[in-house]
């Protein structure tokens, strides 16, 4: 049977802003204050999905979040009417209106972990959703995550969803920017690889120093029980503390794993040698050749990695066999990452096209190409099964462009949040939203 990964991406969401919510994570922390661009940054988004769709990939899109979050606001305190529970934030607390306006739920990738159904106990493809409880702005993305993701993923003859892990520091969880999957073919059983940044109950593993490991081992052993998969299908390995606090928040600004191939930085993980040895034997045991390309420190350094975000990038195999690597426009820009990847297209290794696109308003908050998509290994029945609405085709693309440009602003500062109006024109349009995508009522404004 025929099978696939898609993409799919986070629509940015009306509110996007720089809000400097994310300490860990450089480009969040210099950009912090700046005016964004929500229309500009929706556009960039829908721009990459396009393209992916028009090279012949299956497309997918993931909707956006109500911003500003009157209910998260309301459970701090702020009552009244909802343009009085924003006023009273705006003028009491307006650090807590920024964290209810972010448009973070665009990072996909953070989003949930998903392990296909060649992979788990019971044959299905298993869903959890992230708790993301390290950042106050993104740990209320869950509950409408995982409505989102059981309007698309609906059958449970074929998917299956865990809620968030318990919202506290031992089990944090990022989701699948925590998370690759190898393997020989998508449909095929492959290896699972965790890679957490510190032990909530064993002290013996080092922690960074400076920036937070927001991923703990003991959250990735949850979510690997929680979807049935066996010990030869799992690899756990931890993030390499010294890059966290480089600004490594997360692996998936280090590492990039596709098919059969591990593209990571000299300096990602822990032990190094023992993880690949056992990725390789692991998936050797599977029918696959396990296959890793290391990039040395004395050619990246990990501040050109972070500030490029080369290993953000979307590791995508073709049909022909090769493999294509799509980086954000900040990877060109950066001399040293350009000729890296000049010469890694021309070894006549795995890579052999890079692609570059321009996602400037979303890498302005720590976003690359990798944290816009979530992927999902899916059989043909299994694609079958999604809910249609949201797989891209040139029609969707045509109306979602045409959406993002009736509804939302082009520039957006800190003063523009405590605007009660922002709150209405988000409801409007993920009204309209939900009803292009055929999600139903996932939102709580439609809901409660
Ligand atoms: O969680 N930035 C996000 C970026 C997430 C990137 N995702 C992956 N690496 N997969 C974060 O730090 C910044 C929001 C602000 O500052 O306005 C933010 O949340």
């Amino acid at each position: 049977m025929k099978s696939f990964e898609v993409n799919f991406d986070g629509l940015v969401g009306p509110t996007h802003n720089y809000g400097g919510l994310s300490f860990g994570n450089v480009a969040s922390q210099s950009n912090s204050q700046q005016a964004s661009n929500p229309r500009e940054a929706a556009l960039q988004g829908l721009e990459k999905m396009k393209a992916l769709m028009d090279m012949g990939f299956v497309q997918g899109v993931l909707a956006p979040q109500e911003r500003p979050d009157v209910a998260a606001l309301r459970s701090l305190g702020f009552g009244g009417t909802d343009a009085q529970v924003i006023e009273k934030a705006a003028k009491e607390a307006m650090p807590l209106l920024v964290a209810s306006c972010s448009a973070s739920s665009m990072w996909v990738a953070n989003a949930a972990t998903v392990s296909p159904s060649a992979d788990t106990a019971d044959g299905r493809v298993h869903f959890t959703a992230a708790n993301l409880n390290c950042k106050f702005h993104r740990s209320i993305e869950h509950p409408t995550t995982s409505r989102v993701l059981g309007a698309m993923f609906a059958d449970p003859e074929h998917f299956a969803h865990h809620a968030a892990l318990p919202a506290v520091a031992q089990f944090g969880d990022e989701g699948a920017a925590n998370h690759t999957r190898f393997c020989r073919s998508y449909g095929e059983a492959g290896v699972e690889f965790f890679v957490y940044g510190r032990s909530a109950f064993d002290s013996r593993y080092p922690a960074p120093q400076k920036y937070p490991a927001r991923q703990t081992l003991e959250a990735s052993q949850a979510v690997a029980r929680l979807h049935g998969l066996s010990d030869a299908g799992v690899v756990f390995a931890q993030q390499n503390p010294a890059v966290i606090d480089q600004g490594v928040f997360h692996n998936d600004v280090i590492a990039v794993g596709n098919g059969e191939l591990l593209f990571h930085h000299q300096d990602a993980f822990l032990n190094t040698e023992h993880v690949l040895a056992e990725l390789h034997g692991k998936l050797q045991a599977r029918g696959a050749a396990f296959q890793s390309i290391c990039v040395p420190r004395d050619q990246v350094a990990v501040e050109d990695a972070v500030r490029s975000y080369l290993f953000n990038s979307q590791l995508l195999s073709r049909a022909d066999g090769s493999m294509l690597l799509i980086v954000p426009e900040e990877c060109r820009s950066n001399p040293r990452v350009w000729q890296y990847l000049q010469s890694l297209t021309a070894s006549g290794g795995p890579v052999s096209e890079v692609k570059v696109f321009d996602l400037k308003q979303s890498m302005q908050n720590g976003g690359g190409p990798a944290c816009l998509r979530l992927r999902v290994a899916l059989k043909e029945t299994e694609l079958a099964a999604v809910n249609p609405g949201v797989i891209m085709t040139p029609a969707l693309y045509g109306t979602l462009t045409r959406w993002v440009n009736t509804h939302y602003r082009d520039a957006l500062r800190e003063s523009d949040l405590a605007d009660p109006q922002l709150l209405l024109e988000c409801r409007t349009a993920l009204d309209e939203l939900t009803q292009i995508l055929k999600l139903g009522a996932v939102y709580p404004f439609q809901i409660n």
